[in-house]
């Protein structure tokens, strides 16, 4: 359940949270096409909190918008400062932003006339995306049945909202089946992504995840490849299989809301020695400076409130 904070930012207004409702003729409702960010603030080491990579986010979100066709009716600052503003608001020293933009009431039917685009940004709380001690110990991953969208059918570089259908569906698949997470596979069979993260492996030392041509362009993702790089841990974009991930020493997700997860098990095949393994202990580390400032090297990645 998320936990209710006093303020919602709704088409440019801070209103009380119980208010945020919109009309059941809501395009995107009924269609879909809506788009939306998933940001993080963290709390740093010296008592200020500090947005992780908004810029980066706002850009993405502003391309979502160009592919989907939204026109937004409002600026890259203007959002961005609204994400802080509602943060502040909301007296949030560290939490989760969803900024999400969609398609109003007016004309129905699949083509949207001029119904207008409305836009809402909501702040909460986030705990560990997969749950208590996945961080920490690790989950266990299983290969969906279902497959992760063509690049013709849905736009795999935009947050669109109707993109995550697939990854409801193989969510809960995955959960009823027993496991914490579903991975996905492209429509010619290569390991593509997570319901809801970016995918990583490690053999020899060596970093591959999948190449950008049909997933999201995870902002973590792109963090994690830089810090290994300057760490001077190889990392290679290229396609893989199932069976490299089985026969992977290590294997971890990347995400906002699942920072960095690491896999143990994957189709009930052990990874490495069952636990995170030291490429990934040493990245999540690295992470966790990084976005609670205290690794100066990316400090322009932060955005203190
Ligand atoms: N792939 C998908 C399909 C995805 O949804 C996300 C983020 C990523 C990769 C990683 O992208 P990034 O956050 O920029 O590193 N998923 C968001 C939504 C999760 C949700 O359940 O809602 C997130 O992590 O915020």
């Amino acid at each position: 359940m998320v936990q209710k904070t006093e303020r919602i930012w709704m088409d440019g207004r801070l209103i009380p949270w119980d208010e945020a409702k919109v009309h059941v003729l809501t395009h995107t409702l009924h269609y879909g096409l809506g788009i939306f960010e998933g940001i993080r603030c963290y709390l740093c080491h010296d008592g200020r909190s500090a947005i992780f990579r908004l810029k980066e986010h706002v850009d993405r979100f502003f391309d979502s918008a160009q592919i989907g066709e939204l026109k937004l009716p409002f600026s890259k600052r203007e959002i961005a400062e609204a994400c802080k503003e509602t943060l502040r608001v909301n007296g949030l020293k560290e939490g989760y932003i969803r900024p999400i933009a969609f398609i109003g009431e007016g004309a129905m039917g699949v083509y949207p006339a001029d119904n207008p685009v409305r836009v809402a940004i909501v702040t909460w709380t986030w705990g560990a995306y997969l749950g208590d001690g996945a961080l920490e110990r690790g989950i266990r991953a299983k290969t969906s049945s279902f497959t992760r969208h063509h690049v013709n059918v849905m736009m795999t570089k935009a947050k669109i909202s109707g993109n995550y259908v697939n990854s409801v569906m193989a969510k809960r698949e995955a959960i009823k089946l027993g496991y914490d997470e579903a991975l996905m596979l492209d429509t010619e069979g290569y390991v593509s992504e997570g319901s809801g993260e970016n995918i990583f492996i490690v053999k020899n030392g060596v970093i591959k995840t999948t190449p950008l041509t049909s997933i999201l362009p995870g902002i973590t993702r792109d963090s994690v490849i830089q810090i290994a790089r300057s760490r001077k841990v190889p990392v290679v974009e290229e396609r893989f299989t199932r069976d490299e991930l089985y026969t992977a020493h290590e294997v971890f997700f990347t995400g906002t809301a699942a920072e960095i997860t690491p896999v143990r098990e994957v189709d009930d095949r052990q990874i490495g020695e069952g636990k995170p393994g030291p490429i990934t202990r040493e990245l999540q580390a690295a992470f966790f400076d990084v976005v609670k400032g205290k690794n100066l090297e990316f400090q322009e990645w932060l955005d203190y409130l």
